[in-house]
């Protein structure tokens, strides 16, 4: 041994010249990056890819992000933009002024709409992460939908784009708008805070298997298509369906309202605000 060297650091050293590395470094220093993934991962957009690959190049807070925005992609720079309003969660006051204006524009646009705020709202809770839309439209079917022409996701957010309502879209598609907005003059104050809203169209026979997989929560939906399949049905956001014997998935069944599906799979009927698991 040699002297002012103790045992423990001793162990140490001949941990290092063996393999090149000390554990206990390591551990610590996964902590760190696993932290640091964490805080990143709280910006809309970043992911657990995402930030694991900042991370590695040494960017490991949201201060680090705004340094490298060019790196960014549209929506990973709109998190960062509006950061701070995304931390905070809509109290249900506000979400109700979300849903009165939304009612109100899209039956402008064509009262045949049916729209329904869903999501933690739905399950009534006292505030919301963000605000889920879910909108339906009788000549919008899953045999249809490449026919009708004048029902358009697209034309409800230009609508609402128009009215300064949507502020910026992060990503759209047919069917799924993700994107933000904010309370407009008559709704609200000039101090409103940006709020992420997600809208989604759905075919108008597979409404009651979208409202029911957009309220969930995501733990009581997991568990649900478990006790579906369970019981020989798959359950996804468009249908249930039959497994046959073969392993195969049949035609949808039809289902007229969300009970119909607790039904068909046996489990007890749970309102929306059973739903929080
Ligand atoms: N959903 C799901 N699985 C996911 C994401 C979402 O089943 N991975 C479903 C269930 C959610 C609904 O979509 O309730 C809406 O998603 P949100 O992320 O907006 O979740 P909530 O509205 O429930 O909570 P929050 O108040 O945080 O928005
Ligand atoms: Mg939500
Ligand atoms: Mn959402």
């Amino acid at each position: 041994m040699k002297p002012g060297i103790g045992d423990k650091i001793a162990k140490k050293l001949d941990e290092y010249i063996e393999t090149g590395k000390l554990g206990k470094l390591e551990k610590i220093r996964d902590d760190d990056s696993n932290a640091a993934i964490g805080a990143l991962m709280k910006v809309s957009g970043i992911g657990p890819v995402a930030a694991r690959k900042f991370v590695d190049d040494g960017i490991k807070t949201v201060e680090d992000l705004k340094k490298i925005k060019d790196q960014l992609n549209h929506h990973q720079r709109i998190g960062l933009e509006y950061f701070n309003d995304f931390q905070e969660r809509i109290p249900r006051s506000e979400m109700l002024q979300h849903q009165e204006f939304l009612m109100e524009e899209i039956a402008k646009l064509d009262e045949k709409y049916t729209a329904e705020i869903c999501g933690s709202f739905r399950r009534e809770k006292p505030s919301s992460g963000d605000i889920d839309m879910l909108v339906c439209h009788p000549a919008f079917t899953s045999e249809t939908k490449e026919k009708s022409k004048d029902v358009h996701l697209k034309l409800i957010v230009e609508h609402l784009k128009k009215l300064e309502y949507i502020t910026d879209i992060l990503s759209q598609g047919e069917l799924k708008f993700m994107g933000v907005c904010k309370l407009t003059a008559g709704g609200g104050s000039s101090k409103e805070l940006r709020r992420r809203l997600d809208i989604r169209l759905i075919p108008a026979d597979q409404f009651y298997c979208g409202i029911l997989y957009f309220t969930g929560s995501d733990e009581f939906n997991r568990q649900m298509r478990q006790h579906a399949l369970d019981k020989g049905f798959t359950l996804n956001e468009y249908n249930i369906r039959l497994v046959g014997t073969a392993g195969a998935a049949g035609e949808a069944l039809p289902v007229k309202s969300e009970r119909d599906v607790f039904d068909i799979i046996d489990m007890e009927y749970r309102p929306p605000n059973e739903r929080d698991l």
